[in-house]
């Protein structure tokens, strides 16, 4: 098995049990008048990780390993968004579930909510809606992942230190072994992004590795 050079130490990367599980890169963080934006953020900054995931995608359906994608969003009752998100708010800000440019702030079926085009997911793709930042909380993640016998997660996307971290930890708690590729995901603030990965490969990896999608696509290359 090809492992794969990463913080603390190589993955010990398994392609027959490993899937590849994006996170979020739609276009309410990603573009100008979405919930990023609504949250006075820099949405540029999130640009730089969707290169990196176009190739890693691309090199990962040609090795025909399992790819999921996730989006968050409520329903457009907002019956799944708990007050307390709601609230978290800059004062004044364009909230979840108001009219934006891009439709209704984070809500499924929006324009707002859909993933960014550049990486648009392929049909039979596994498409997971979530209401939190954990993609495991709320959703059937991890039924689709016992049904793949998938052990192993390369997660990449947006934003670094919530949703992305999020996930690493509940996927963590159900033993799954995690591996980011530092350029595959991004955060408004650059030194969250530095941070959360060195949490992740701490105390020799107590959540998990990370490494660069360079070496992941020598993983996959090799034969
Ligand atoms: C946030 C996410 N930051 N996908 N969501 O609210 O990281």
């Amino acid at each position: 098995m090809p492992a794969i050079p990463a913080d603390p130490r190589p993955f010990p990367f398994d392609p027959a049990a490993c899937a590849l599980l994006v996170i979020d890169m739609q276009r309410d963080f990603l573009e100008p008048g979405g919930f990023g934006a609504a949250l006075g953020n820099d949405v540029s900054l999130l640009r730089a990780a969707i290169e990196p995931n176009r190739r890693l995608l691309a090199a990962w359906r040609a090795a025909g390993l399992p790819v999921l994608h996730t989006r968050e969003g409520h329903r457009p009752d907002l019956s799944d968004l708990p007050a307390a998100k709601l609230q978290r708010a800059p004062a004044g800000a364009t909230r979840i579930g108001d009219p934006g440019p891009m439709g209704r702030i984070l809500v499924q079926g929006e324009p707002g909510h859909a993933l960014i085009p550049e990486l648009s997911p392929l049909p039979g793709e596994t498409v997971i809606d979530k209401p939190g930042k954990g993609a495991f909380y709320a959703t059937e993640l991890q039924a689709r992942l016992e049904a793949l016998g998938v052990r192993q997660l390369v997660v990449t996307g947006v934003t670094t230190e919530i949703c992305v971290q999020s996930t690493v930890r509940e996927a963590n708690d159900r033993g799954y072994d995690c591996l980011v590729p530092s350029d595959c995901t991004a955060s408004y603030f650059p030194e969250f992004h530095a941070a959360a990965l060195k949490m992740i490969a701490a105390q020799g990896g107590i959540l998990g590795w990370v490494s660069h999608s360079d070496h992941v696509l020598a993983a996959l290359a090799t034969p």
